[in-house]
């Protein structure tokens, strides 16, 4: 055979036995690299008589090509094969049934949260919304809390970086009273709203958690009196428990915003609690300071207001006893709710 055709035959095989990319590229060097052996035969050349270098340069540029075409041809059977290995590796069976998703559900907490809101919808009651990063007016000041009350201290309070406009931190709200004061001073009397939401303070334990759930109530009007408060109290737990056979009770008490105050309790006429007074709310009548920081007149409207904290109702209507239930996200805990 002609030793340029035993070229094209070596170069076929060469190829022809390489199993990867780079195996393929060393081959390829061997013959069509710098070095390699067609570029050693060019060279030669240069010594041949002009018109046999005519000839010979045509054959070796001959062979050059069918040793690229047998280049590509094996580039593409790798490239191939390489293709075929990763679609059988990543075959995807269809015919397998689907993982499914876990379904989800409303946290109890929450699931109280909608309730309360629909039941003081369903009388009258606005709601209001606003943020959990309050200023110390809106959060303190405002509520009649004195300047020396320990609710403001770094042990009770979560205080944030940076300043309000006056240069007081900036601080989580400890209650949700600031979103009625926020919706007094926007809206018109007579004034009834509710504020749900999350409030935050500096205590952990099997009966405080440092985030929690409030739900205040501003009920404020020219002619209305303890009664209405009551009445509206009363109808509000008998939906929210599902029971016409439970009593409310008033207990004096004291807190900065209202005046005079009072602890509610509330007991059972039947169930596992049967008998027993529940502390559920607190309520007041909205002090004359807290109205004029409303931009209301004292001598012209009376308030009343009440709070309670959403976990405590909610463990009283499932008969649960520890409040760190609903912040471990337990699902055998969870699931029970749904
Ligand atoms: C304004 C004026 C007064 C809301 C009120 C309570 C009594 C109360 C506690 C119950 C348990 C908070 O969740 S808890 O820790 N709340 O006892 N809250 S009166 O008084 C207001 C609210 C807004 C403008």
């Amino acid at each position: 055979m002609n030793p340029l055709q035993h070229l094209v035959t070596q170069a076929q095989m060469d190829f022809l036995a390489a199993q990867d990319v780079a195996a393929l590229e060393n081959a390829k060097a061997q013959y069509l690299g710098k070095t390699g052996q067609i570029s050693e035969q060019m060279k030669g050349l240069g010594k041949l008589p002009p018109e046999e270098r005519k000839v010979q340069g045509a054959l070796i540029n001959a062979v050059k090509e069918q040793i690229e075409t047998a280049l590509n041809a094996r580039r593409d059977a790798l490239a191939d094969a390489q293709m075929q290995a990763r679609l059988n590796a990543e075959a995807i069976d269809v015919t397998l049934p689907g993982r499914g998703r876990g379904k989800g559900g409303i946290h109890p907490v929450m699931r109280s949260w909608e309730r309360i809101e629909a039941i003081f919808r369903s009388i009258g009651f606005d709601v209001a919304d606003g943020p959990e990063i309050e200023n110390d007016w809106t959060n303190f000041t405002a509520l009649n809390s004195p300047e020396n009350h320990p609710a403001r201290s770094m042990q009770d309070t979560f205080y944030i970086d940076g300043k309000d406009g006056l240069g007081k931190p900036l601080l989580l709200r400890t209650h949700t009273s600031p979103m009625q004061v926020r919706y007094a001073r926007h809206h018109k009397t007579p004034i009834k709203v509710i504020a749900p939401g999350r409030t935050y303070r500096v205590d952990s334990d099997a009966t405080h958690s440092p985030m929690f759930h409030q739900v205040e109530g501003l009920w404020i009007a020219e002619d209305i009196s303890f009664a209405d408060l009551k009445g509206v109290y009363l109808d509000f737990v008998k939906t929210f428990f599902e029971t016409d056979d439970l009593q409310v009770r008033f207990r004096p008490s004291y807190f900065p915003f209202t005046e005079p105050s009072a602890e509610i309790d509330i007991a059972f006429g039947s169930g596992p609690l049967k008998g027993r007074w529940l502390e559920v709310s607190g309520a007041g009548q909205i002090h004359p300071t807290v109205l004029r920081n409303m931009n209301l007149d004292p001598e012209k409207y009376i308030g009343f207001a009440f709070g309670s904290g959403i976990e405590r109702l909610t463990m009283l209507r499932y008969g649960i006893n520890d409040l760190r239930l609903f912040y471990e996200g337990d699902l055998r805990f969870l699931k029970q709710f749904n």
